[in-house]
């Protein structure tokens, strides 16, 4: 049976890397402003549009016991702040739910097929929580999760290739392990290949000079220049520590707040809530990410629970 700190560790860990992430985000104006809106009141991290749609996902999931896409995406529009970070596109399609359009009018306006970028990847390790087995029902609902706001292809297979690492890593499978299994669902030649690079890096090489995961992976806002990124450092860092996972993604900049967020929920589905409480007692609003990791946990292993000796 998964260990209900791993669901703990999977979603609290994206919220630490979201927001330890977000003031190396962005250029100089971005990271000046984050200097001025990065904290709250009460002195802790605040984090961004990653977590805050995870945290939508999570709530619209345990009220319907499934997606229901009309219900999500009111929740994502309800909670929209500027001050969260969210893409240009994505907080214009949340403004539209918000006065009353609907987001399926919406989603394909800015772009044909959608956006690319990661905002569908960077919550889908919640969807893994709420379907943790890899199946067809994993499958449909990130198609479901994540077409209201980004209905390209390549960010939606992004969503599902981390959605599937962390079903993987609940149940502690090995870095070959998880490669086979991605490299069984991945279908388009674009992840494929990256995929083959990020093999390359983390089997056959010495931990690469970070340039060398830059070249070969990215470290940009669209999901093909951010996902494989990501599951490289979860899995090359499982058995380090969360902060030296964190640090070398800050080295490498770009979108540091979404590949940490993305990376650090593996590592914590890998290694548990154990190792990064100091780093999420300071993040805000930690205790309700709790009680929803713990929710999610319950609505799956409740049966298998009851089971178990107090
Ligand atoms: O994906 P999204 O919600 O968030 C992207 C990043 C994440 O890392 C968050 O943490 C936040 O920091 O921002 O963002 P979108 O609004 O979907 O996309 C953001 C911008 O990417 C758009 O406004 C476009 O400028 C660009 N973009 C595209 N450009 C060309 N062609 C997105 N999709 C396309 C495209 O298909
Ligand atoms: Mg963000
Ligand atoms: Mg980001």
């Amino acid at each position: 049976m998964i260990k209900i700190s791993k669901y703990r560790g999977c979603f609290k860990g994206l919220a630490v890397g979201d927001s330890f992430g977000a003031p190396y985000e962005g250029g100089l104006l971005e990271r000046q402003l984050w200097k001025f809106i990065g904290k709250t009141k009460q002195g802790k991290r605040r984090y961004t549009d990653d977590t805050q749609m995870s945290i939508d996902i999570a709530a619209s999931f345990l009220e319907y016991e499934s997606y229901n896409q009309e219900h999500l995406a009111k929740r994502f529009a309800q909670s929209y702040q500027w001050t969260r970070g969210y893409g240009a596109s994505a907080a214009k399609l949340l403004k539209g739910v918000r006065s009353g359009k609907r987001w399926q009018d919406l989603n394909r306006i800015k772009f044909k097929q959608g956006s690319v970028d990661n905002g569908a990847a960077m919550r889908a390790p919640i969807i893994a929580l709420s379907h943790p087995r890899n199946d067809t029902t994993l499958k449909k609902a990130v198609q479901l999760v994540s077409e209201i706001t980004h209905a390209h292809p390549t960010a939606i297979e992004g969503a599902y290739i981390i959605a599937v690492v962390i079903c993987e890593a609940l149940r502690d499978r090995s870095n070959k392990e998880i490669f086979n299994v991605l490299e069984s669902c991945c279908q388009s030649d674009i992840y494929r290949t990256k995929l083959a690079k990020c093999k390359t890096l983390l089997f056959f090489h010495q931990v690469p000079h970070i340039q060398c995961i830059k070249k070969d992976l990215g470290n940009g806002v669209t999901a093909v220049e951010s996902c494989v990124t990501a599951i490289y450092f979860g899995l090359q860092y499982r058995n380090s520590s969360l902060t030296s996972l964190l640090a070398n993604i800050f080295t490498l900049g770009g979108d540091t707040d979404t590949i940490a967020a993305m990376a650090a929920s593996i590592w914590g589905s890998l290694n548990g809530e154990g190792g990064m409480t100091n780093l999420a007692q300071q993040v805000e609003n930690i205790e309700y990410i709790d009680e929803l990791s713990e929710k999610l946990y319950y609505s799956h292993y409740q049966y298998d629970h009851m089971l178990q000796p107090a």
